[in-house]
């Protein structure tokens, strides 16, 4: 028995992902494949909209709080997540627990980011409440540098996170992620080309997961 795969595609904000994201959707569902297309931060759930409303700047909340906040968005989905993988659907999430690291472990390396006084959020603390998750088979990591990122998207900096140099820290965590998790799991993606490049490398490393996966679902850092 297969079950599904769990693919989650990785980046900084505005390097592509969620249109890519959504022509592997289009394209795993021309092959007649069960796959479903999931996002985080998940905004539509009353944890979710919290999120929405720090990120838009029309609340704040300490450091801590919301990096919390983002990991339990994934926990309250995470057994649908295990469900559908083991009924035997691909998934295709768009960021995840590594998002979660990244962008809160960067706020420490940014001096002004918090007040003196609050503990700065380590990488090792940071990763702690997503420990267990359902783990991804594969995390394709699309990067970009900062600037053109900015540069080719439109809106960019409407939300907290776009600037310049908080953007440079999260892509450097990002690296580290990739390191510990190692090749097989963590594949780098030039997303600086043209979407049909981006798209036509992704489609080679998916495709073979598209036909199922064996063994159970692992769990994220265990
Ligand atoms: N983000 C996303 C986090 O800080 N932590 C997380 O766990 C996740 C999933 O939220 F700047 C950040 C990344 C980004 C912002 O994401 C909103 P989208 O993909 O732009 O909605
Ligand atoms: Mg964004």
């Amino acid at each position: 028995m297969t079950r599904g795969a769990f693919i989650v595609i990785e980046g900084l904000d505005r390097s592509g992902k969620s249109t890519q994201a959504a022509r592997l959707l289009e394209r795993i569902e021309a092959a007649s494949k069960s796959v479903q297309l999931l996002k985080f931060p998940d905004r539509s759930t009353p944890i979710g909209q919290l999120i929405d409303s720090y990120l838009r700047s029309r609340s704040d909340m300490d450091d801590h709080t919301i990096h919390l906040l983002f990991s339990a968005n994934r926990w309250e989905i995470s057994s649908k997540i295990k469900s559908l993988l083991e009924s035997g659907t691909t998934i295709i999430c768009d960021r995840y627990a590594f998002s979660g690291i990244a962008f809160s472990a960067s706020k420490a390396l940014i001096e002004e980011s918090s007040p003196p006084s609050s503990s700065p959020l380590t990488y090792e603390w940071c990763r702690a409440p997503d420990v267990s998750l359902p783990a991804p088979d594969l995390t394709l990591f699309l990067d970009i540098s900062p600037e053109q990122a900015a540069r080719q998207r439109e809106g960019y900096g409407e939300e907290r996170y776009e600037k310049l140099e908080m953007q440079a820290r999260v892509r450097e965590v990002f690296a580290r992620i990739g390191k510990e998790i190692g090749a097989e799991g963590w594949v780098t993606i030039d997303a600086g080309r043209s979407r049909e490049e981006v798209e036509k490398d992704i489609w080679e490393k998916v495709s073979p997961l598209v036909e199922g996966v064996n063994g159970p679902v692992n769990a994220l850092w265990n």
